[in-house]
């Protein structure tokens, strides 16, 4: 369980945020909008234990017999370690990585921002310049080592260049007790 892979909801695709554990079952967080409660993943094979979407974008899934790696997947493929989540501050340089356009990098714009998607809006959510596309939705957003939140939304591609959304990771890990693996 790396941030920034894949996973499989059927056969759409998201991206792992960050590896957690609780009580020694080890899982991921990532977006709410990617599975509802009860719903299961494959590669990795497992199921989502809490989601919140909308008004938040958050998740976890609970995936036992996997590995938890505190890491995510850094340009081309190094390892970023994870080495806890204080949030940075407006201005910080701040990275993401995820299965469709790999790691990507911006600015942070904005925190305590609202956007309202076709489902209903969500707060709280933190504006960077990284670009995103479809299925890096989930993964993670990092600034130094410091673990931020998982990829919700946003505007525009990587190839002209994009503004995204992140659900900052530390309500997700407070309200499901999970701990940064
Ligand atoms: N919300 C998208 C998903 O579900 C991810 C995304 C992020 C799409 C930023 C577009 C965008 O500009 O995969």
């Amino acid at each position: 369980i790396i941030g920034g892979n894949p996973y499989y909801i059927g056969s759409s695709r998201c991206s792992i945020g960050f590896s957690v554990t609780k009580g020694g079952t080890p899982g991921f967080v990532t977006a709410g909008h990617c599975g509802r409660r009860g719903a299961t993943t494959s590669n990795p094979t497992g199921t989502f234990q809490g989601s919140s979407f909308p008004g938040n974008d958050y998740a976890w899934v609970a995936a036992p017999g996997n590995t938890p790696r505190p890491w995510v997947k850094g340009s081309g493929g190094a390892n970023v370690i994870v080495r806890g989540s204080t949030q940075a501050v407006v201005g910080s340089s701040i990275c993401r990585s995820g299965s469709t356009t790999g790691w990507r990098c911006g600015t942070i714009q904005q925190h305590n921002a609202s956007v309202t998607y076709p489902q209903g809006t969500v707060s709280g959510l933190t504006r960077t310049s990284a670009c995103a596309q479809p299925g890096d939705s989930g993964g993670s957003f990092i600034s130094g080592s410091q673990a931020q939140g998982t990829t919700s939304g946003g505007s525009g591609n990587c190839t002209s260049g994009g503004t995204t959304y992140h659900q900052p990771v530390n309500e997700p890990l407070s309200v499901y007790g999970l701990t940064l693996t």
